[in-house]
């Protein structure tokens, strides 16, 4: 076999616009707007950097089906930087821009461009005047699909690469994308890359004999989509195991962070003032590492943390308090290169009471509730409880919908949920002792 590399990614969504963030200038929805489009511009630089043997292209390259005609021409323009390096690319369809009768381009696409029929096909990678790869994929024909695909994707033999495309949820139950399980790809033994897309996180579900990986969304689009965002440079060598390296293509990073008013050796901040000043610190540190990593800005909601007596401040006008920090936060950073867009401020402080240990030692009921969070921690059915609320709150609804309000309980999530009840128990029970 010939060593190959390429690009996988997918879920582009050109065109889509980031979740609305509040009132921004006019510079900052330019660079919103741009950012869909910087993605794919980055994935393209990052192929001919690397002088990739071809890009896969995993489905929901555009956003919607009527495909808008800037996302045509940019898309044409990007794929002709390719062509003009002599690099192919593969295309499959997925739920957002399925080949149904309306969705022609617009704007032509090269020819080294393989768009995939929504039948399944194999294409052949030629290198050097040899067989090199087979890639088999197939596109949506409406925006749900329910065909079991990938039992069609059948290669001739294993003498060459066979990558299989495939958009799909990876959910059996699920007969709007393409159901199927992980073992339902790993028992096609004539597949070694399954370069799939749907998905908007990355995941590397399984490594080798096949290769099965989401490269997920090159750009994120709300706070459900936090974090450093790519697509997935691939090494195929003979005998060695499969190499995949993230290339970052997010120019906005969407974040969400804890501040907690306990950092440092000082004293916790007792005005607002003094709270502002330790956003600032907190701001001007990310901003530094930012500007090394051609980073365009990042957008953050903040969950303030920690005890102190300011919380009392804060909770008595909670919505103003928070709007009062969010306002000055993107008045000072919101239009700075790189910028820090604050889209909201989740107060979630408490009041400064000693630690539950402490109190523990002093009482019986202290301890006795000192015991039960520590029980309800570890409680087995209480991590079910988890899975099961994770599972509907992560597949109830569209969550492709930028403007679907995600809420993953995760167990970080019920975690926090558990110290901040006992929190409230404490210091309500500490309140009645002090009153009696
Ligand atoms: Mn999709």
């Amino acid at each position: 076999m010939k060593p190959i590399t390429f690009i996988h990614t997918a879920d582009l969504h050109l065109g889509s616009p980031l979740k609305s963030i509040g009132d921004v200038s006019e510079t900052l929805q330019s660079k919103l707007h741009n950012a869909t489009f910087d993605a794919l511009c980055r994935i393209i630089d990052a192929a001919l950097s690397n002088d990739v043997d071809f890009v896969l292209f995993s489905g929901d390259v555009y956003d919607l089906e009527s495909r808008s005609i800037r996302a045509s021409r940019v898309l044409a323009e990007e794929l002709s930087r390719l062509k003009e390096a002599d690099i192919p690319a593969y295309i499959i369809a997925g739920n957002h821009d399925p080949l149904s009768r309306n969705s022609g381009h617009v704007v032509e696409l090269p020819d080294n461009v393989h768009v995939f029929d929504t039948e399944a096909e194999t294409v052949e990678f030629i290198k050097d005047g040899d067989l090199a790869a087979r890639i088999l994929g197939q596109s949506y024909r409406s925006s749900s699909d329910s065909r079991k695909m990938y039992s069609h994707f059948t290669a001739p033999d294993t003498s060459v690469w066979n990558i299989g495309m495939l958009h799909t949820a990876l959910d059996p139950k699920n007969n709007n994308y393409v159901p199927c399980n992980i073992d339902d790809l790993k028992s096609k033994s004539d597949i070694h890359y399954w370069a799939l897309g749907h998905i908007h996180d990355r995941r590397i579900l399984h490594k080798e004999n096949p290769v099965i990986a989401y490269p997920g969304i090159p750009q994120g689009r709300d706070t459900g989509e936090t974090g450093e965002k790519g697509c997935f440079l691939v090494e195929l060598l003979p005998n060695q195991q499969p190499k995949l390296t993230l290339v970052p293509t997010a120019s906005i990073l969407w974040d969400v962070r804890k501040l907690n008013i306990n950092i440092g050796d000082g004293e916790p901040p007792k005005t607002l003032n003094e709270l502002k000043r330790l956003f600032r610190t907190e701001i001007e540190k990310l901003r530094s590492g930012d500007s090394e990593d051609s980073v365009a800005g990042r957008i953050i909601r903040w969950h303030l943390t920690g005890k102190g007596d300011i919380h009392e401040k804060l909770v008595e006008n909670r919505s103003e308090a928070s709007e009062d920090i969010t306002e000055t936060l993107r008045r000072e950073f919101g239009e700075l290169d790189p910028f820090i867009w604050t889209e909201s401020v989740h107060i979630r402080t408490g009041k400064p009471v000693p630690p539950l240990d402490e109190l523990a030692g002093q009482s019986e009921l202290f301890g006795d509730i000192q015991s039960v969070m520590e029980e309800m921690k570890t409680d087995k059915e209480l991590t079910e409880f988890d899975d099961i609320l994770g599972e509907i709150w992560e597949t109830d609804g569209d969550y492709e919908d930028p403007d679907y309000e995600k809420f993953i309980m995760d167990e970080e999530t019920l975690q926090t949920m558990i110290s901040e009840a006992g929190q409230r128990i404490v210091e309500s029970l500490l309140e009645r002792r002090n009153n009696s």
